[in-house]
């Protein structure tokens, strides 16, 4: 049984990869509005794979006989001044949700709850990655900055992302 304190800890989680999604839907549809189609494509599925997240926590609360409780959402940012704004937000969000996954373990380990710490053991891993790859987006936008045409070319490979096995 989840103790008190970490079911709800795990329900906050699932608000704060909600709003995740929120975020990056909001950024999608921005980069749809600039015509940048392959940034909005990146950025959809970047917001399929947080609510992937979300599925992830809500399963594993029911499977531990605790109570989902679902919460409103903060109305997400409607508009940046770049791409490059866009994803440096993006990569501040990120490391502000690795600080979250962090204090979750925390919590965890303070309740020997091992379950819930292997749970936790994949958002550890999945944080290194998606702080890498929108880190690996921002330094690539720093250095076509200004250049109309290196946007347009990041756009075409920011298409070529495709769904995690999750999301697909
Ligand atoms: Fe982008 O992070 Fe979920 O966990």
């Amino acid at each position: 049984m989840l103790s008190k304190k970490l079911q709800k800890a795990l329900n906050d989680q699932m608000q704060a990869e909600m709003s995740s999604a929120y975020i990056y839907f909001s950024m999608s549809s921005w980069f749809k509005a600039q015509n940048l189609n392959g940034f909005a494509s990146w950025m959809s599925l970047q917001a399929q794979e947080e609510m992937d997240h979300v599925m992830k926590i809500y399963g594993y609360i029911h499977d531990r006989g605790g109570e989902v409780e679902l919460r409103a959402l903060p109305a997400p940012q409607k508009s940046w001044k770049s791409p490059l704004a866009v994803f440096q937000d993006t990569y501040k969000h990120e490391q502000k949700i690795t600080g979250r996954i962090n204090d979750l373990c925390a919590l965890a380990d303070s309740d020997n709850d091992n379950a819930t710490r292997v749970l936790l053991n994949w958002f550890v891993t999945e944080q290194v990655e998606e702080e890498a790859n929108v880190l690996g987006v921002v330094e690539t936008l720093k250095m076509i900055e200004g250049h109309p045409g290196g946007i347009y070319m990041l756009d075409k490979e920011m298409a070529g992302r495709s769904a995690s096995p999750e999301v697909a």
